[in-house]
């Protein structure tokens, strides 16, 4: 995977503070690699949608066919209410009649609701700061540490120096995981004893990277458990040291949820950004769900944007997300 890669200058110069980290040429790119990413998990991803078009009309069965298909797929009930109710009234108004024409609507409406969230849809051509602080929470299992060791390859193969943080302290494996991922994709890893503080953890990767000069700083922390308000505390926390040295980071708080967990990954997500503030998701083990809703019900429900998904446990299956490339997919 390819993103992230920091604009090339001729003369080999990082970008200039407002200047954008990518070409137009390289959000293309990525766009084209989430697709890619998609075509390989897309039999499972609210599968039947498509086919709901095949017939020239739009007839009144497949309104409720499309509203079950929505709700089986983890939309959530308030979000598919939504999206039909607005579907239903741009019919109305535009007096469509054929599927193609009802498609066309529909895919325009999910479209929106994925680009609703504030921040709008990932910011590819944002500009990219001296130090990446990237910090990554979620609930235990639900494919932290996995997702930070894909996202630190894909830096890697875009030409950036990661450093990763193992501010889960508090299983021991949980930091020999990390150190595992580190030695094999050959990336500095700062870890302390098990049990000992995540806010210095922190502050030492902060150093280590200043020293290297490393562009990204990725914090891994412990699968904490959204009802225990401690750990909440803990996370505050480590938020704070880091402010302490870069009052602008962590510049993204990537809530890493569990795909397969459906409505209850929702409510943990809400958990997480009434606690920190969450300001992406990475959507792991989409390729382990038929139920790919879940993404419209956190776009439409949280007003979190989805920045990256999780197709897989190899370090490749990570791909940028990208709303209108998700849709057209489901609706192909
Ligand atoms: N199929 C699939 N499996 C994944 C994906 N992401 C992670 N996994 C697997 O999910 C399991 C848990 O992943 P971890 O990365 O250890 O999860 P974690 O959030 O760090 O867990 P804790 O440290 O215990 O809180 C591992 O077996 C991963 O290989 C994905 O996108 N697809
Ligand atoms: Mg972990």
């Amino acid at each position: 995977m390819r993103f992230w890669r920091r604009r090339q200058d001729p003369n080999g110069a990082r970008p200039g503070a407002d200047e954008p980290a990518f070409t137009p040429e390289q959000v293309e790119e990525i766009q084209a690699q989430s697709g890619r990413a998609l075509a390989r998990s897309r039999s499972g991803l609210l599968g039947s949608l498509g086919r709901l078009f095949d017939r020239p009309e739009f007839d009144d069965d497949l309104w409720d066919e499309l509203e079950e298909i929505l709700i089986a797929a983890d939309t959530g009930i308030g979000t598919t209410e939504r999206i039909l109710e607005s579907v239903r009234e741009q019919v109305r108004e535009t007096r469509a009649t054929t599927s193609a024409e009802v498609r066309d609507i529909l895919r325009d409406e999910l479209v929106a609701i994925l680009h609703a969230p504030a921040g709008g849809p990932p910011r590819w051509d944002a500009p990219f700061p001296d130090l990446l602080v990237i910090l990554v929470v979620g609930v235990n299992g639900a494919g932290k540490t996995t997702s930070i060791a894909k996202l630190a390859s894909a830096l890697k193969d875009g030409g950036h120096t990661p450093v990763l943080a193992a501010a889960d302290t508090f299983r021991a494996a949980a930091i020999d995981q990390l150190r595992t991922w580190g030695e094999r994709l050959d990336v500095r890893v700062v870890a302390h004893q098990p049990g000992g503080d995540p806010g210095a953890v922190v502050f030492d990767t902060l150093s280590a990277a200043e020293a290297d000069g490393a562009a990204v700083a990725i914090i891994d922390t412990a699968g904490r458990l959204h009802t225990k308000s401690n750990l909440m505390e803990e996370l505050k926390k480590v938020t704070r040291v880091i402010q302490r040295r870069h009052p602008e980071a962590p510049h993204e708080t990537l809530l890493v949820l569990d795909a397969t967990t459906g409505q209850n990954g929702l409510m943990q997500a809400r958990a997480f950004t009434e606690a920190v503030g969450v300001t992406g998701l990475v959507l792991a083990k989409l390729d382990g769900t038929a139920r790919g809703g879940i993404v419209f019900a956190i776009a439409g429900e949280l007003g979190v944007p989805v920045r990256l998904i999780g197709t897989g446990e190899g370090l490749g299956d990570l791909a940028p997300f990208d709303a209108e490339t998700f849709v057209d997919a489901l609706l192909a």
